[in-house]
């Protein structure tokens, strides 16, 4: 049974903040990795004021590139910073986490397909550890490097590794309603799009509407819950939002 887990970027640092981490926040959800013992459980983390602090300062995106070298190095030093610090987190509390950088592995085509080789991964699945990967920059056939998000990366690897569960922990307890109430199950993207918002700023900023329409068209099913779920969903709970694209949505 593999497991995706997403710590949002902004549950864990203090997104006003350049380079600020929640260290509280991030101390609750190693401690809720720490407490279950999941088979096979990879982590991805976003960037929070960490990566896209840095990305925004050198004008890199997920579709606006630079070829400036030292751009690249910068932003991904950044997020490498993140990930030491919620290894380190996760070490404390013998969690057998190791990092797995996205800019070392992965690629984008011209057409922006992301690329994201799984044998690393799978590997170390095997042997027991942990992987933690990161939002990142990729190398970007015709842009330098652009920004890969954490959620990307969670639905490429759910293809990649034919997940059994796929969670994000967000800021929000769930996808919410127009009256705010966390909708709990979702099969349909045209069933909650006036809720969600139907429009192309919202996608390129990452925002609830991209992702609801990403992980509908992948077969294993998602949820999507608050940091105070995530012991819930790890231990089999289907807690905040289940989304559910259905079996026959493989991509
Ligand atoms: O927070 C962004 O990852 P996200 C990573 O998952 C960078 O969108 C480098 C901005």
């Amino acid at each position: 049974m593999t497991t995706i887990v997403k710590l949002g970027g902004s549950v864990i640092t203090e997104k006003d903040r350049a380079d600020t981490l929640d260290g509280a926040a991030l101390d609750r959800l190693a401690d809720a990795i720490a407490a279950v013992d999941v088979d096979d459980l990879v982590v991805v983390h976003g960037g929070g004021s960490f990566g896209h602090h840095h990305a925004s300062e050198h004008g890199v995106s997920k579709t606006a590139g630079s070829d400036d070298a030292g751009a690249a190095v910068d932003i991904h030093g950044a997020m490498k910073t993140l990930n030491e610090f919620v290894l380190a987190r996760l070490h404390d509390r013998g969690v057998p986490a190791v990092p797995v950088h996205p800019f070392s592995a992965a690629t984008r085509d011209a057409d922006a397909t992301l690329a994201l080789p799984t044998a690393q991964v799978e590997t170390m699945l095997g042997e027991g550890f942990v992987p933690v990967l990161h939002g990142d920059v990729v190398a970007h056939a015709g842009e330098g490097v652009t920004v890969v998000s954490g959620d990307e990366l969670v639905v490429s690897l759910a293809r990649g590794l034919d997940a059994d569960r796929v969670g994000f922990c967000s800021t929000v307890p769930g996808v919410l309603d127009a009256d705010d109430a966390v909708v709990e199950r979702i099969d349909d993207y045209d069933a909650v799009a006036d809720v969600l918002g139907e429009s192309d700023a919202t996608d390129v900023t990452g925002g609830m509407a991209g992702k609801v329409r990403a992980l509908l068209g992948l077969a294993t099913p998602a949820s999507v819950f608050g940091p105070d779920a995530l012991g819930a969903f790890l231990s089999g709970g289907t807690p905040g939002t289940l989304i559910e694209g259905g079996a026959d949505a493989d991509g």
